[in-house]
């Protein structure tokens, strides 16, 4: 572990980014639905393989992906249409989520990593940011939000993590991502960052760790991260 680097002291200089949907919450479930009750009742293929493109990506790329199964051409009025109405299907499902869809071990990660000083942001695609995170009780923790309301480009892009970063006043490079989608751990990765891939990404090759799920990242784990050297006890 000649190449681990140490991390200097004060955790105010560095930053985790937290993806929202498949991080924080269970939300990905909630998209699948919804869009699976689009695709019947538009007589279009769809399911958990073709789901798993849709991780990260914007609301109408994720409607170009379905599409591509559609025997039916669609004109670009008729498609905004369809957005907007598999968005009023995942509203439907949004209004009972609550604290309870926090993912196990989220909140303890933020508390810890703010205890130590870190600062914590999300980095979403989604446009349904600030009422998901009213829902869950978290509208006030974070220190920037940057969703899918704020960028021009979704992930794989890195401008949704870029523009965190800014606000934050925090190179980079200083910044850890934690994400769940293959196109969210590309996005993090162009940007400059150390990505820890989480659930459906866990595994990628541009991830520098990857884990099941939040409940075994500690602060600690971060730290490492940072530091060039996720699996080493060294830098502590
Ligand atoms: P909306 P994330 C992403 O959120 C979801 O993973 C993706 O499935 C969804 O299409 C995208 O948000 C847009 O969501 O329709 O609510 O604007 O994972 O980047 O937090
Ligand atoms: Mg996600």
């Amino acid at each position: 572990m000649s190449s681990c680097g140490r991390v200097n002291a004060n955790c105010s200089d560095y930053a985790v980014i937290f993806d929202l949907d498949g991080v924080i919450v269970s939300t990905d479930d909630c998209h699948y639905r919804a869009w699976k009750r689009l695709a019947d009742e538009e007589c279009i293929p769809f399911d958990a393989e073709i789901n798993n493109r849709l991780r990260g990506v914007s609301r109408m790329e994720s409607l170009e992906i379905i599409l591509e199964k559609s025997p039916r051409v669609y004109s670009d009025d008729q498609k905004q249409v369809l957005a907007e109405r598999k968005n009023g299907y995942y509203r439907e499902l949004l209004q009972s989520l609550s604290p309870s869809d926090v993912l196990p071990g989220a909140l303890e990660l933020i508390t810890a990593l703010k205890e130590r000083g870190f600062r914590v942001a999300i980095g979403s695609s989604s446009r349904n940011c600030p009422i998901i995170l009213e829902r869950i009780g978290l509208k006030s923790v974070f220190d920037v939000v940057v969703d899918g309301n704020c960028i021009s480009r979704s992930k794989p892009d890195p401008e949704v993590f870029m523009k965190a970063a800014e606000k934050l006043g925090i190179p980079p490079k200083r910044c850890v991502v934690i994400e769940d989608a293959e196109a969210g751990v590309e996005a993090a990765a162009r940007a400059g960052m150390p990505v820890i891939a989480v659930g459906a990404a866990a595994g990628s090759p541009l991830a520098a760790l990857s884990a099941q799920d939040l409940t075994t990242i500690t602060a600690d784990t971060i730290i490492r991260v940072l530091a060039g050297c996720p699996d080493s006890a060294d830098t502590l």
